[in-house]
């Protein structure tokens, strides 16, 4: 089910003829109508006419949060803001949140590249779809709403809180398909378990699953308790929300939409473009945006890109899924250590529930890791021996993976907090003191 077959399976060739095409007209536009640009461009010596082809994406100048926040509010807006119909913000997850705006134009692009998703994971105008990410500033409830709307399937706008109600509507209406946080999910399978009601009666087929990184150990827990295949959707305010890129059946990594945001990965420490395979940061170019375009803004975000067609027929680059962000990543005794990393080792293990917190501080000038973990209802018990014996075998694995030895704490089932966004999977002391 392919929504869009001239965009998504486009010849190579013909995409990048277009990119470029696309990629002159918004340098044109950028530097008539954001000052922050042509100055950028003029200190480089850089004409819009020096832009001919994709491949002079590379001249071009970068643009990080901190541009958006020094800009704060409207100043990087392109558009008047009597063309401005809409207006987000970035949900602040690291620092004060950032204000974005889309044209009329804009908002079509974004239902037109979640309706891409949608089609994708197999959602059809016969499903009844569940939006259960935040609506508000944030981008992913409406982002998802129009979407599911667009393609034609029905909308139940659910958003976050009251997750028995929510339990019982997914059942009651009949609800197949489901776009919130993997944590979301976990929690809403854990409730409905409570509540006696079976994956069979909830009658789930599809969740669009993101906002925050999630292994594929996640993924499997996921898939298994609620009855349903999980795919991936990724996206950040800053480029249109989400939509920017997705997974196809095959759930090996997920399509850019790269008709309207042109992928680069680079080294964060150079800047320098990395070639294709690689893992860095990854960059987008918002090709046809008119509210408030971006040139190269680094997401922090760490992944790398697949090139080659997928079995799917589509011919849009892949990207992996995201490793976290390079803020995520914690610096511990001199090793990098990802909490996607400790994730995946949890949720490998049938003891423990997928729930988890690093504690990150420092103690006589000695980084320390401690890994707070929930054990299952039917491993969690009085016999020491037991679970000294557990608490050994997670902190081997994860020396193992991690390279360095972290503190477990095994801790009662339901003990660690519930999250129904983004979930916090890290408290580092060490910036506290
Ligand atoms: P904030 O930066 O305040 O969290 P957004 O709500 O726009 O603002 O979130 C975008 C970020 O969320 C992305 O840059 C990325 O770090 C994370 N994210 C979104 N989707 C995914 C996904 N599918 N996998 C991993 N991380 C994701
Ligand atoms: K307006
Ligand atoms: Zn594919």
């Amino acid at each position: 089910m392919i929504w869009n077959t001239n965009k998504e399976c486009m010849p190579r060739e013909q995409m990048r003829e277009l990119q470029g095409k696309r990629l002159q007209k918004l340098v044109v536009y950028v530097y008539h109508n954001v000052p922050f640009y042509r100055k950028k461009m003029q200190e480089m010596d850089l004409a819009p006419d020096d832009i001919r082809c994709i491949d002079d994406i590379v001249k071009l100048p970068f643009t990080t949060k901190q541009d958006l926040r020094d800009n704060y509010p409207y100043g990087l807006m392109a558009a008047p803001l009597s063309e401005v119909v809409r207006v987000h913000a970035s949900s602040g997850t690291t620092g004060n949140p950032t204000i974005v705006g889309y044209t009329r134009r804009d908002l079509s692009i974004w239902s037109e590249v979640m309706a891409r998703c949608l089609s994708a994971y197999g959602v059809t105008r016969d499903d009844t779809f569940s939006v259960s990410y935040g609506y508000g500033l944030f981008t992913g409830g409406l982002g998802a709403h129009y979407g599911v709307e667009n393609l034609g399937a029905t909308v139940i706008p659910a958003s976050t809180g009251n997750t028995e109600k929510h339990v019982r509507l997914i059942r009651d209406l009949h609800i197949t398909g489901i776009a919130c946080t993997p944590s979301y999910a976990l929690y809403l399978a854990e409730v409905a378990e409570r509540m006696g009601i079976q994956k069979g009666e909830l009658g789930l087929r599809v969740g669009a699953f993101g906002a925050e990184p999630w292994t594929e150990n996640m993924r499997r827990e996921i898939q298994e308790r609620l009855g349903l295949k999980g795919y991936n959707i990724y996206g950040l305010s800053e480029i249109i929300g989400p939509g920017v890129s997705y997974e196809c059946q095959e759930q090996n990594g997920s399509h850019i939409n790269e008709d309207h945001f042109y992928p680069e990965i680079i080294d964060p420490e150079t800047l320098q473009p990395l070639p294709a395979g690689t893992r860095g940061e990854l960059v987008f170019t918002t090709l046809t945006k008119e509210g408030m375009p971006l040139l190269r803004y680094r997401t922090k975000d760490l992944t790398s890109l697949m090139p080659g067609t997928c079995p799917c027929g589509r011919t849009n680059v892949r990207m992996t899924p995201i490793m976290g962000r390079s803020d995520d990543m914690l610096i511990i005794r001199g090793i990098n250590v990802f909490p996607s990393q400790v994730e995946s080792v949890i949720l490998g293990m049938k003891e423990f529930e997928p729930r988890y917190l690093l504690v990150v501080d420092r103690k006589k000038n000695l980084d320390t890791l401690e890994v707070q973990v929930e054990v299952r209802r039917d491993f969690f018990t009085d016999d020491i021996g037991a679970m000294l014996g557990l608490k050994k075998m997670l902190s081997d694995k994860l020396k193992s993976v991690l390279s360095i030895s972290a503190d477990v704490k095994l801790m009662e089932p339901n003990s660690i907090a519930r999250s129904e966004g983004k979930s916090t999977r890290v408290i580092d002391k060490r910036v506290l003191v």
